[in-house]
């Protein structure tokens, strides 16, 4: 069987690596919120969970951090076509709960011209620095009304929040 490919991405400090550690049960990725750990580059890990299926994990610089000038945004995206010249299985957009911000509601709407307009139907939200309950994040989601845009990419995500 050959490795289901997935990347992380999301806004630096909102736990990306973290999460490639939660879900490679390892510490390959360094998770750190001090700024000189801030990469550029893409760390992966080749791991087998216990079916035997083979996941290859990327974790990935900031690709939508406005800041950055453009062709710096354009190498951070073409590093990933490198270690993934056949494309991804899965793409994980990872959303620090707690600090949701508009600048973080704007990347979401930029992953379309990124990755195209297929990406939704390789999405996964995941929402850290959350304690609370799925209900609650539900309910809190709900507040947000159904048209925000949080709301329509997990829409068409098919709800994999
Ligand atoms: N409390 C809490 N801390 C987290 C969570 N996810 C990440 N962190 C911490 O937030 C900081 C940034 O996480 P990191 O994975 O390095 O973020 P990245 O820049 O997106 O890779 C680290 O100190 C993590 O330990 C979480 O779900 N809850
Ligand atoms: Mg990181």
């Amino acid at each position: 069987m050959p490795p289901l490919i997935f990347a992380l991405v999301g806004k630096t400090g909102h736990g990306k690596s973290m999460t490639a550690n939660s879900l490679s049960a390892s510490d390959h990725f360094l998770a750190d919120d001090g700024f000189e750990s801030v990469t550029r580059d893409i760390s992966s890990l080749l791991y087998t969970v216990e079916s035997g299926q083979q996941f290859l994990c990327l974790d990935m610089p900031d690709v939508c951090d406005t800041r950055l000038a453009l062709p710096e945004r354009d190498t951070r995206m073409s590093k990933l076509a490198l270690k993934a010249p056949y494309g991804l299985d899965a793409l994980a957009f990872i959303i620090r709960k707690v600090r949701m911000t508009e600048e973080e509601f704007t990347s979401i709407s930029q992953m379309e011209a990124l990755f195209g307009s297929d990406v939704w139907k390789h999405a996964i939200f995941v929402f850290t620095h959350c304690a609370a309950t799925s209900a609650k994040l539900e309910a809190d989601l709900a507040k947000l009304g159904e048209e925000h845009i949080l709301n329509k990419a997990i829409q068409k995500a098919n709800g994999r929040a």
